[in-house]
């Protein structure tokens, strides 16, 4: 998903991206009266992240009424988690109710964003060949919008049809082909079970077994419904104890271990309940400590891979050839199709388009050795640019569109601080970025994603741990509430 949004001359602010972080912030703009801005969207539909993954079995590994925003609640979610298509719904109806379809741009993937000295203003170029000048742009240009195709020898050499999990081909049936799905991670272990009844064979070739725990859904009763429909406190205190009982695992994470091994022997009973077969069982037993990577919820996973026509490959991919996958053990593996579930680039490249700030100094080549912000949000020496989803605000416990939300907060009280007292420019002042990050990696060393034994996405190359913030939400929300002027250069 990319949400550029632009503010500024043309337009005051200018957002990049469509997602849940854009569709925010445009929405807390224009609540604010702020309505000259922009919404730059590459995709043809709004949705961003819940627009690309629309792969079979899609949908939240967050309960649907805590991933939603706190103020716009449905009260008729058709389950616990709600599926792809329905969130992608909430999303349509928000952006109708506040107003917002006029100020998206589809179509438009943005390639650069250039800051001038002299005037102050932001110049944000696309590959449609238009430009748009802005006082402010924030990015809201998500995580996890940049899939990642694996390493492989000879991976453009296969025959057959071959995708990423972000990238599903509609168009190409399943039914009856052999087909091999690289990676068990969040996506994977949705696709297994979605199309392991309609293929004729599954090759899952497994790099590390993920922790899997069994997941809460169920689908809403009616009665939920009406009770959230007519008395609206009800669903507040629903979403209120989903907030409390996640934030209590934030705990296992950062400072309380003891709960992750609590969750673990969970883990290993919910493996050892649906997998009797002991190699498959010791197969998908992981080595690391539980939390290091993403904790993923199924109840249909470990099930699937029980099918006849489902087979877990534990050997290492050496190649992809014409026909197939090849392993170390000198096998070869023929398939229809391959799916890459293999992830995005999370952690070694935030933002896919060049940023140039003041004095033309390049973002991307300032984060070469690990992106860095403040809160997740403000970077010194780039005025007036906010970032939505920033490095350091990923959370492995609860909802993202709580951070969201907290950071929409902050950017807005920037910008009507700007407003207000008639400044040019804010920039970030160097000294608060660096107290804030040095803190930041001391509080993160000592969590379970540095010290659990794993490689995760949410390092990058050097271990440097720049995707999740080492808290609570309610520690990252009262961090976000005003905006401290003290801390930036103010023009
Ligand atoms: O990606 P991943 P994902 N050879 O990076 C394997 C969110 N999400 O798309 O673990 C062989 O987790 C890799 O192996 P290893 C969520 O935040 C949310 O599944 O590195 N295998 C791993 O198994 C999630 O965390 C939902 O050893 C290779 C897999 O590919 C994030 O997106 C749903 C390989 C990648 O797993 C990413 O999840 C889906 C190679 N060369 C996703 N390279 C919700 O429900 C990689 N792998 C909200």
């Amino acid at each position: 998903m990319h949400t550029f949004t632009v503010m500024n001359t043309n337009y005051d602010y200018q957002r990049i991206g469509a997602g849940f972080a854009g569709i925010c912030m445009g929405i807390k703009l224009k609540q604010a009266g702020f309505n000259n801005f922009v919404i730059l969207e590459r995709n043809q539909q709004l949705g961003g992240t819940w627009y690309n993954n629309h792969y079979p079995g899609a949908a939240c590994d967050v309960q649907s009424h805590l991933y939603s925003f706190s103020f716009e609640p449905k009260t008729d979610w058709s389950r616990m988690f709600g599926p792809q298509k329905e969130i992608l719904q909430y999303m349509e109806h928000c952006c109708e109710k506040y107003g917002l379809t006029k100020h998206f741009k589809y179509n438009t993937t943005v390639n650069g964003a250039t800051f001038d000295d002299a005037s102050a203003l932001w110049t944000v170029s696309d590959t449609n060949g238009n430009t748009y000048t802005a006082k402010a742009v924030i990015s809201c240009s998500g995580g996890l919008s940049q899939p990642a195709l694996p390493n492989i020898k000879g991976l453009d050499t296969f025959k057959g049809k071959m995708f990423h999990s972000a990238k599903w081909d509609n168009s190409y049936n399943l039914k009856g082909k052999t087909v091999a799905v690289i990676g068990t991670g969040a996506s994977a272990i949705q696709i297994v079970p979605a199309i392991a009844p309609d293929v004729k064979s599954l090759l899952l070739f497994q790099r590390t077994p993920p922790w899997i725990m069994p997941k809460p859904d169920r689908e809403m009763s009616s009665f939920e419904k009406k009770i959230f429909s007519a008395l609206p406190f009800m669903q507040k205190l629903f979403r209120g104890w989903l907030y409390w009982a996640h934030e209590l695992t934030a705990m296992g994470f950062v400072t309380r271990p003891g709960i992750l091994k609590f969750a673990q022997r969970l883990s290993i009973k919910h493996l050892n309940k649906n997998i009797s077969d002991p190699t498959l069982r010791e197969k998908l037993t992981p080595k690391y400590t539980m939390g290091c990577k993403r904790i993923l919820i199924s109840n249909d996973y470990y099930p699937a891979l029980k099918r006849n026509n489902v087979q877990v490959i534990t050997e290492h991919i050496t190649e992809v050839n014409e026909a197939g996958v090849v392993t170390n053990a000198g096998t070869q593996y023929a398939v229809d199709a391959i799916v890459l579930a293999t992830g995005f680039h999370a952690a070694d490249g935030i933002l896919a388009f060049d940023i140039k700030g003041k004095n033309g100094v390049d973002l991307n080549e300032t984060w070469r050795d690990g992106a860095e912000a403040y809160l997740g949000t403000t970077v010194a020496g780039f005025p007036n640019m906010f970032l939505v989803v920033g490095p350091n605000t990923g959370l492995g416990h609860s909802s993202m569109i709580l951070m969201i939300e907290a950071q929409v907060q902050y950017i807005m009280e920037a910008i009507k601080a700007m407003k207000n007292n008639n400044w040019k420019y804010v920039d970030l002042k160097p000294e608060a970025q660096k107290q804030f990050n040095t803190q930041l990696q001391q509080q993160l060393a000592k969590t379970v994603w540095q010290t659990g034994g794993c490689v995760s996405w949410y390092q990058n190359k050097s271990g440097k741990n720049v995707t999740l913030w080492p808290s609570y939400t309610f520690t990252f929300k009262k961090q976000t509430e005003k905006f401290e002027a003290d801390k930036y250069e103010v023009v």
